[in-house]
């Protein structure tokens, strides 16, 4: 059996926590990625039939039943996974009854899976319903979203109006809009129901005054669309409070969409003219 620590799933969560961490999004202990895997490419590295411990939990992920996840651990920090990669991530088998997971490797201190793996479990259920090549989710702190949750309308059509104007690419990107959940209380089912509800439709989801939710069928797509969003809140966070002299027109975000063969969200930009 191949050391699971060479394993591209794992050298990919290790670059990826140490970029974020770089770019500022994940203090101490903020943010957290689950990433669903191929049973036969965990196969090549894991005996998947001998857990090393089973985590109860208390909501229902029967959908998720036999699914295999790599996950970053509570109260774990994402400058550190790199140079311990055992401690601060875990692979994780959803058990058949849906209640609780079954720990494959990793955790070795004894930890667990974020705190967040209610909204985490939830939104896998939903976008895998409408994408079955869905497979990561990912959440951070990037600064300018969570800035602008403070100075701009939480609405959402106002709040992905105002990205797709700050560069060209946002229509490109995430044409299917952006949505925006109000301030609430994190880490419980609460907040994972809310959010899953709006991953029915959208890909991204704002927590006002926290932080964000990407989605994608790999890594490098969550996060090249969280990218896109933070690069935008971060142009608007420079031009807010200046005089606006031009902008990007309705019109010519129709242009952007119909040159790259992309939807903008219905209801989302004025009628065409
Ligand atoms: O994992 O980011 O939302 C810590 C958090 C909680
Ligand atoms: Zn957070």
């Amino acid at each position: 059996m191949k050391d699971v620590k060479t394993a591209p799933f794992v050298r990919d969560m290790c670059k990826m926590t140490a970029n974020m961490y770089r770019l500022g999004w994940d203090e101490r202990n903020g943010g957290n990625i689950s990433f669903m895997l191929e049973e036969d490419q965990v196969k090549e590295y894991l005996d998947i039939d001998r857990p090393v411990r089973n985590i109860p939990m208390d909501f229902d992920a029967s959908f998720l039943a036999g699914k295999i996840f790599i996950v970053t651990g509570t109260g774990k920090y994402f400058k550190n996974v790199i140079d311990d990669p055992e401690n601060n991530l875990g692979i994780i088998r959803v058990a058949q009854d849906g209640k609780s997971i079954d720990l494959l490797w990793g955790y070795e201190d004894g930890g667990r899976p974020t705190s967040e793996l209610p909204a985490h479990f939830m939104s896998h259920i939903e976008r895998l319903k409408v994408d079955p090549d869905h497979r990561v989710v990912m959440h951070c702190h990037c600064t300018n979203v969570v800035a602008m949750t403070f100075i701009h309308d939480l609405d959402e059509r106002e709040f992905t109006r105002t990205l797709w104007r700050m560069c060209t690419e946002c229509m490109v990107v995430f044409p299917d809009g952006i949505s925006v959940l109000p301030w609430m209380l994190c880490g419980n089912d609460e907040i994972g129901r809310a959010t899953a509800e709006k991953m029915k439709e959208f890909r991204l989801v704002v927590w006002a005054a926290h932080g964000i939710f990407g989605t994608g069928k790999d890594l490098d797509e969550a996060f090249g669309l969280i990218e896109t969003v933070e690069k935008a809140a971060e142009l608007y966070m420079k031009i807010a409070h200046l005089p606006i002299k031009q902008s990007i027109t309705d019109q010519q975000l129709w242009i952007v969409a119909d040159a790259f063969g992309n939807t903008p969200r219905e209801g989302f930009l004025e009628p065409r003219q």
